[in-house]
């Protein structure tokens, strides 16, 4: 088999308002609905925030398992629940996530400015999480705002061993105002950072949706798409659905003479607990 792209879709995150954005998914059938469209059109992995009856975003633990439930009964995608959540969830919160017992969940590496708001990270925070992925055999993903975060990544593998598994797989969100620039040879310096072996995937949000998007199938890496992270495809053009978007990467991943990759493989890199 030829070499493939991992597509993870994030289609929600915890900053867009529904009434700003009505294609963002907010309700458990609209995440259903998204994630089946989003699985035909190539995604493996979904990236999870959820949101309450009034479309705010929430950590609520009974939702979370519906959730998982609901996902994993309608379709064969690898569920990762965000740890992250928004920027006012407080830890504990973000903690208790795992409880739902998620195939992965993401593990942000750092504190970073995030626009206007900071995005509380630090280290005893990051290892209890990371401990409690170990111990409820959670795959983590780990998120890499900055070079700095992957500085922190080493810490943390260096301190507590190697994830459940036993294989590091790594998102570079780039663009973020306060965070690393979505830019190549930005993408480069942290990719030549990363632990040996580690995989990695990178998305651009906003405007720098499309040059990470290329920079990462260039230099070899997998893609995150959704409308956690831009919900244009270009300016003036708002995205109708998280699927366009994943059928836009599976078509470059394709003309990079990488398809997406099925979500069993998926599974098998990223030692998914079976
Ligand atoms: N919503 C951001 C504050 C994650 O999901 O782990 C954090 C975020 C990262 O989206
Ligand atoms: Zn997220």
């Amino acid at each position: 088999m030829g070499a493939t792209t991992l597509i993870t879709v994030a289609p929600t995150g915890a900053e867009s308002a529904k009434a700003d954005v009505p294609a963002l998914p907010v309700t458990l059938d609209e995440l259903v609905q998204t994630a089946k469209e989003c699985e035909a059109a190539g995604a493996a992995v979904i990236h999870v925030h959820i949101r309450d009856d009034d479309a705010r975003p929430t950590l609520d633990p009974f939702l979370l398992q519906d959730t998982v439930t609901a996902l994993r009964e309608s379709t064969g995608l690898i569920v990762q629940l965000s740890t992250g959540g928004a920027v006012t969830d407080p830890y504990e919160d973000r903690l208790r996530v795992l409880d739902a017992a998620p195939d992965m969940c993401s593990l942000t590496c750092g504190t970073v400015n995030f626009g206007d708001d900071v995005f509380m990270n630090p280290w005893p925070f990051m290892a209890e999480l990371y401990q409690r992925t170990q111990e409820l055999e959670v795959v983590p993903e780990f998120e890499l705002f900055d070079l700095g975060h992957v500085a922190s990544l080493h810490r943390l593998l260096d301190k507590y061993g190697l994830p459940y598994g036993g294989h590091v797989h790594c998102d570079l969100v780039m663009g973020v105002p306060g965070g690393m620039p979505g830019d190549a040879r930005t993408l480069v310096a942290a990719v030549e950072a990363l632990p040996d072996g580690a995989t990695w995937s990178a998305t651009g949000i906003g405007r720098t949706s499309l040059p990470v998007l290329f920079a990462a199938l260039s230099a070899g890496g997998h893609l995150r798409v959704g409308m956690e992270d831009t919900v244009t495809f270009a300016k003036g053009q708002p995205v109708t659905a998280n699927a366009r978007l994943v059928e836009r990467a599976a078509s470059a991943a394709a003309l990079a003479q990488r398809p997406p990759m099925p979500a069993a493989d998926a599974r098998a890199l990223l030692a998914i607990k079976p």
